[in-house]
């Protein structure tokens, strides 16, 4: 198997190594993934957890910041008996391992115990700010799972079905089932691998992107409903965007989760090279999500408006009226076309 990795250097990997094989078997292991997890945060989490415990080690937990819930698409991986609330999260873990999580800023209430702690970041984020004391960054890896993977490997924890569905869930996520750039000889080898574990890549697939509660595709058709075409934006190359309120979600009955998904109908659009969907999340807060076909470096311009992300694929977190923050957006999308 060549190495999937690149820009994780050799003394990196060996330090991330030493510190897991430095520990004992009863010492305290703290995970942490971002803010909202996705299949990525959740998945290279969770199976990077079991790998921990396929070496022995018993004291093993897993958490995120912010509000504790698990997507319901989620809620069937493999692991979840390790997850607990943030303020059951060991204060003094001799490793803390982060997942998924390009700043500081995405830990929330965690981000203390991060940054005293000695922590280990694996992540594939352009804009990760390297705030552990390790850091296993690989812009060029297409989910975190592909890092999480590397270093299970170089711990010698073989694969097993539930490890490799954890891992498969956050490589399909963040691959958009194969579909994106980064999409590499050496991610499909690893899919091979992880499939070769006798897990259903077509039970999984279904489970966590083709199923969905009535209200939920009742309340995507309105939130696609009102989406809007800005011709002229990006130079003259296009936007689209929508937005989907808290009352949205309270009158279908859904939970946030359900509007993960949306922005995918939203960049299929033709006449647009970026899509925009702004999601409610608290009072005059929203959560924003960039994708561009490649025109637009979109990660510079969430990192602008305090966010971070990918070229194709970030986001940020926005104040005010849906309206105010695309035009926010908008300003800064000819600033940086490619
Ligand atoms: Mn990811």
């Amino acid at each position: 198997m060549t190495a999937v990795s690149h820009r994780v250097s050799v003394a990196e990997w060996a330090a991330a190594a030493d510190a897991v094989r430095g520990l004992a078997p009863g010492d305290e292991i703290q995970l942490i993934c971002h803010v909202n997890p996705d299949g990525d945060a959740l998945g290279s989490m969770l199976g990077f957890g079991l790998g921990l415990r396929r070496l022995g080690f018993t004291r093993v937990r897993a958490t995120f910041p912010g509000q504790f819930e698990v997507p319901v698409p989620y809620q069937a991986l493999p692991g979840l008996d390790m997850l607990v609330p943030a303020v059951e999260a060991y204060r003094e873990a001799r490793l803390i391992l982060i997942f998924d999580v390009a700043a500081e800023s995405r830990l929330g209430a965690l981000a203390p115990l991060a940054v005293e702690g000695f922590s280990v970041v694996l992540d594939h984020h352009a804009s990760n700010t390297r705030f552990g004391r390790i850091n296993l960054v690989d812009a060029r890896a297409a989910a975190t799972s592909v890092v999480a993977s590397s270093l299970l490997d170089r711990l010698g924890v073989p694969l097993d079905a539930e490890i490799a569905e954890c891992l498969y869930v956050a490589l399909a996520t963040d691959t958009g089932s194969f579909k994106f750039d980064l999409t590499t000889p050496a991610v499909h080898e690893l899919a091979a691998r992880l499939i070769a574990t006798g897990i259903s890549p077509a039970d999984i697939s279904r489970r966590i992107f083709d199923t969905r509660p009535f209200g939920a595709m009742k309340l995507a058709g309105e939130v696609l409903g009102r989406a809007q075409l800005d011709r002229t934006a990006a130079g003259g190359r296009g936007m689209v965007w929508t937005y989907a309120t808290l009352s949205d979600l309270e009158r279908y009955e859904q939970r946030p989760y359900v509007l993960d998904t949306l922005i995918d109908p939203i960049r299929s659009v033709a006449e647009a090279d970026v899509a925009v969907v702004v999601k409610e999340t608290g009072p005059s807060e929203w959560a924003v999500s960039l994708r561009s076909k490649g025109a637009v470096d979109v990660s510079a311009v969430a990192v602008a408006l305090g966010g971070g992300g990918h070229r194709l694929a970030a986001g940020f977190t926005g104040h005010g009226t849906p309206e105010e923050i695309v035009k926010a957006v908008r300003d800064l999308l000819d600033a940086n076309l490619t």
